[in-house]
């Protein structure tokens, strides 16, 4: 690419960057809020409440907890149960979690098909 041709470039990517809003047109799903939140001490609890920014596609979502005992992770079942509008999502357990440190890892793909992740840990007294 030559210096000229690489300015005019520049200077585009400029003014589309000047005319977009302040939100970005394709943005992520990211964890809004969650419950038990994240690093938490919760009451015993047999439900976890994940919200997320935006939509996700329930057929490539998928949360883990895992009862952290020492440096093993113990996955515990559950079943996803999405909203209506994909934003919310609850991971229902079979039984409530007792006492214990507990770790979070959520994965899916967004409006735009991108892969989005996290994880988080919360503790149940
Ligand atoms: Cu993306």
């Amino acid at each position: 690419m030559t210096a000229s041709l690489f300015r005019r470039h520049a200077v585009t990517a400029g003014l589309a960057l000047a005319l977009l809003p302040a939100r970005p047109a394709l943005a992520h799903p990211k964890l809004v809020s969650a419950t038990p939140a994240a690093d938490a001490t919760a009451s015993p609890t047999a439900k976890l409440d994940l919200s997320f920014s935006e939509a996700m596609v329930p057929a490539m979502t998928s949360v883990t907890v895992a009862h952290m005992m020492g440096k093993t992770a113990h996955p515990i079942a559950g079943t996803l149960r999405f909203a209506p509008d994909n934003r919310s999502l609850a991971l229902v357990l079979a039984r409530p979690l007792p006492a214990g440190i507990y770790s979070v890892e959520w994965k899916s793909v967004g409006a735009d098909t991108h892969k989005v992740s996290g994880k988080y840990q919360f503790s149940i007294r």
